[in-house]
């Protein structure tokens, strides 16, 4: 039987919990798993700032994880599925803040949406890190 690819995106900057968890049920779900990992570029435009770690910094960590395969620069949400058949996605994973929102790639893989980690985001640490002073 061949190898199952799962394929799944996100910026993972500030790395936390939530990003390890989503990134261990990803790998799970097949045999081999590959991360696109979004471009500072696509995050200005996408949530108006820069990550705090650059898409270096945040490529090192992610391609450092013992759960994934490959990992690449995610410059454009509209090329998810230029992405998938480039790198042999046979299914997309996502955490379900996406929910319905890549449905259309449905015509090239399986999608699938994963419960998010409750009470952790990067956005909630760097206001907490910030508050510290
Ligand atoms: N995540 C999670 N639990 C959290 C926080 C994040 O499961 N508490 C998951 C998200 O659902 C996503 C992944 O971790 O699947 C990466 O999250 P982000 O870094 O916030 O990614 P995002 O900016 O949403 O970029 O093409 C899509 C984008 O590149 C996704």
């Amino acid at each position: 039987m061949s190898k199952r690819t799962v394929i799944t995106f996100g910026t993972f900057d500030v790395f936390h919990v939530g990003h390890v968890r989503v990134l261990q049920r990803a790998a799970e779900l097949g045999d081999r798993l590959v991360v696109g990992v979004s471009a500072d570029a696509l995050n200005i435009a996408k949530k108006g700032r820069p990550p705090v770690f650059n898409q270096e910094e945040r490529l090192e960590i992610i391609s450092a994880l013992k759960v994934v395969d490959e990992v690449f620069v995610e410059e454009s949400l509209e090329l998810k599925r230029d992405y998938i058949l480039r790198y042999g996605g046979d299914v997309l994973v996502m955490g379900d803040d996406w929910a319905g929102k890549f449905d259309w790639v449905g015509d090239v893989c399986d999608v699938v949406y994963l419960p998010r980690t409750p009470s952790v985001s990067t956005t909630g640490l760097i206001e907490h890190i910030a508050s510290l002073g």
